[in-house]
């Protein structure tokens, strides 16, 4: 079968043929139907040798939908042809928070040469994946797969995030801020409009983002600008805005977020833009603010995210390439030349 995999840090992935994988013991075979390009493969592939655990080379690709191929003799609970999502940071599988269906937070994570499907492990860049067990899949029912795919990493980061914040967002008076709408920031400010009585603010740098925002549900939307945090601010009557999920992470973004807060309010540091933001008292940010850097979900939101957008609240902009075209579309969003998210589609 093709699969999009790297062979050597500092040089690009390649689709290259490898053999199909069975399912041994409780493991399930999934057959790709769509997987998305995220970030942070871009971040995989431009690693330095030595900066990764993982162990070359592997396929990428971890936001991955399909239906089941093939159980393994031991895998349990699901059948061929059941269409699921795979819930991608696979931890260790034995500490209290891999049990709970948190292996985002696997408290032997420092330790593993692996961190979830694509990730130091095969993923779904291809047209077969192994899944080391079912409890990683979650039913799609007929959620079309280039919809269901971006729900497992871009739609469950957004989903974590807001979750850690949402104790401040219960006033219909209450006033969200999302920094940066591409594939993340887009179903970021759906999932608020769904789930919050609140109003939501969105800010970018391209006019196509401000445009999907709006489409998005946003309520304002504005560029970057100098006075963006009084524009802003002006728009909850000067007392500040209660959340700020920044998507961008960069030392403006992060400025503009402390900006904009109120006493009390959160800020969710979700985009690894590498930028920094002195915490001290007092300094930049107001009285009460509580700083998140949450990372990708739990299993159970996952299923949350996909009951979510079952019900319709959500949907996902994609621009979708064959698998073949992946050289393609890497470079189509290291350019910034995307809108919403790129899945790609195995033939
Ligand atoms: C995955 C692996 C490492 C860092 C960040 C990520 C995110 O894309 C997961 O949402
Ligand atoms: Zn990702
Ligand atoms: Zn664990």
């Amino acid at each position: 079968m093709r699969a999009m995999r790297l062979t050597a840090w500092g040089q690009g992935p390649v689709l290259t043929e490898v053999e199909r994988p069975a399912p041994h013991g409780v493991e399930v075979l999934v057959r790709v139907e769509a997987v998305g390009l995220c970030h942070s493969d871009l971040h995989v592939v431009d690693s330095t040798p030595g900066a990764l655990p993982y162990r070359l080379p592997f396929t990428l690709g971890h936001e991955v939908a399909g239906h089941v191929a093939e159980l393994g003799p031991d895998a349990g609970g699901l059948a061929p042809g059941d269409r699921v999502v795979i819930y991608g940071p696979w931890g260790c599988g034995e500490c209290s928070r891999c049990a709970a269906g948190r292996d985002n937070y696997c408290d032997r994570r420092g330790g593993l040469d692996r961190h979830g499907v694509g990730l130091g492990q095969d993923g779904g860049m291809a047209e077969y994946v192994l899944v080391p067990s079912a409890r990683h899949l979650v039913p799609i029912g007929d959620l079309p797969a280039e919809q269901a795919a971006p729900l497992s990493d871009a739609g469950l980061t957004s989903y974590h995030a807001i979750a850690g914040l949402r104790h401040t967002l219960g006033d219909p008076a209450s006033t969200a801020v999302v920094i940066g709408v591409g594939g993340l920031g887009h179903l970021a400010v759906q999932i608020l409009r769904a789930t919050t009585p609140g109003r939501v603010l969105a800010v970018d740098i391209r006019e196509d983002a401000l445009d999907l925002a709006h489409r998005s549900g946003a309520h304002f939307t504005t560029p970057v600008r100098d006075d963006t945090a009084h524009v802003l601010r002006t728009r909850t009557g000067g007392v500040g805005v209660d959340a700020v999920l920044d998507f961008v992470g960069n030392g403006a973004t992060l400025d503009l977020a402390a900006a904009l807060l109120r006493p009390g309010g959160e800020l969710a540091l979700v985009g690894s833009g590498g930028g920094r933001l002195t915490v001290c008292k007092p300094g930049a940010l107001p009285p009460g603010a509580r700083l998140s850097l949450p990372f990708w979900g739990t299993r159970p939101e996952l299923a949350e995210v996909v009951a979510l957008a079952r019900s319709g609240a959500l949907h996902v902009e994609t621009e979708q390439f064959p698998l073949s075209e992946a050289p393609e579309a890497f470079a189509r969003l290291r350019r910034g030349e995307v809108r919403g998210r790129v899945v790609l589609v195995p033939e």
